[in-house]
Formats: structure tokens, C-alpha cells, sequence
């Protein structure tokens, strides 16, 4: 199972990220990402998707439109673990 990071390697790691923050009262990172239309954020949706189901790892996530929310977090572990950061830079660099 993956390790819980600890606050420096969490908050490093969240550092390397484009624009994600911590959410408040719990152990969890979340972003929202715009597009275009609903046909690209579907399309991310999609994409990101597939890798989670690839990592067995899946993002809590609510979409309207062209906006998609996203929060990440290690349920089995009870916080933000590596997976979570793998998770969020694929979406970084799908979304760029
Ligand atoms: N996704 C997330 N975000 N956290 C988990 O702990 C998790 C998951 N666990 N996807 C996986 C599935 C687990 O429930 C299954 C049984 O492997």
C-alpha cells in the first residue's frame, strides 16, 4: 500500500505541481481546471480516466460544462500519498 507522505515531501511535491492546493479539514489536494468547451473537458476526463483505472487510482471529481473539479487523496492510507502527485501531474500535463 502506498506510504502517506510526510508534511516536507507533501508539501515539496505539491510545490512541484501546477496550481494544486491543499483542502482545508482534510488530507487532500484539489484544482479546477477550465476549457474550451464540454467536448475538451470530457476529453481530459476521458484521459485521466484511463490512467486512474491503469494506477487503481481514482480522482474524486465533479464536472458542469467546460469545468472539472478535482480532489485527490489516498483513501487506503487516509491522505495524500505519491499516487496522488503521479495522478495530478498526468492531469497537469494532459490539461497544458
Ligand atoms: N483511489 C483512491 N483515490 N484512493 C484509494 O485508496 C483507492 C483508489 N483505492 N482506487 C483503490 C481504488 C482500492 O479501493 C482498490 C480495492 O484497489
Amino acid at each position: 500500500m502506498a506510504e502517506k507522505l510526510d508534511i516536507s515531501a507533501r508539501d515539496a511535491a505539491i510545490e512541484k505541481l501546477n496550481d494544486w492546493e491543499l483542502v482545508e479539514g482534510r488530507e487532500a489536494i484539489a484544482k479546477t481546471f477550465i476549457f474550451a468547451d464540454f467536448n475538451e473537458a470530457f476529453g481530459f476526463m476521458t484521459r485521466a480516466a484511463l490512467k486512474a483505472e491503469a494506477m487503481d487510482h481514482h480522482p474524486e471529481w465533479f464536472n458542469v460544462w467546460n469545468k472539472v473539479d478535482v480532489t485527490l487523496s489516498t483513501h487506503d492510507a487516509g491522505g495524500l500519498t505519491a499516487l496522488d502527485m503521479e495522478l495530478a501531474a498526468f492531469m497537469d500535463g494532459i490539461a497544458a
